[in-house]
């Protein structure tokens, strides 16, 4: 049987940290969905469609790993994909403050399994919000976010 694992996530714009928690999710499974979705409770800086190119670009190197639009509920599109499991990396007690509920809620609608992977330390400190406020004032966010989100900011 395939296993098959989402990345869901808004990668507003993708980060390094975020690339991470990809690669290391496309080692555990046969194939690996990162899905991208809209968050109403954050404002884009990229449409869904850039941010899908983006992630595309920046998972080249990974060939059991798909970059798709998704839109409603998460556990909607686990079923329609026969996606059995969620990846969410997470950074500090905050974000497994956020994740746990989903966690648990997503597991009690249609009991798809989430995998908390502790993010590496080098990138624990990296956010797309911090990402899009460096770059909005004109600093240098190269050491944070892989070359093809580079490239679209310059
Ligand atoms: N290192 C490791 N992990 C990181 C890093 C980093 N530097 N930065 C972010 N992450 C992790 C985050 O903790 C998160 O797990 C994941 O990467 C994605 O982060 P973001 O910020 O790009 O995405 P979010 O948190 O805005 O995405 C939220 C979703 C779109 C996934 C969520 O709102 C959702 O599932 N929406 C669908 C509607 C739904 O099903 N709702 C009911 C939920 S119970």
């Amino acid at each position: 049987m395939v296993r098959r694992a989402v990345c869901p996530g808004s990668y507003d714009p993708i980060t390094l940290g975020h690339l991470d928690v990809i690669g290391r999710a496309a080692g555990m499974f046969d194939e690996l969905i990162v899905a991208i979705g809209h968050n109403p409770a954050k404002k884009g800086r990229f449409t869904v469609e850039e941010r899908v190119e983006l992630v595309a670009e920046s998972c080249r190197d990974l060939p059991n790993v798909e970059a798709i639009q998704f839109t409603g509920l998460l556990v909607d599109l686990c079923r329609q994909r026969g996606i059995g499991t969620i990846v969410k990396g997470v950074r500090t007690g905050a974000d497994l403050t956020y994740e746990f509920p989903m966690a648990q809620m997503n597991r009690r609608l249609t009991g798809v399994e989430t995998v908390l992977l502790p993010s590496a330390p080098e990138w624990s400190f990296v956010s797309s919000s911090l990402v899009r406020e460096i770059s909005g004032y004109g600093g240098d966010v190269t050491a944070f976010v892989p070359r093809p989100v580079v490239d679209r900011l310059a």
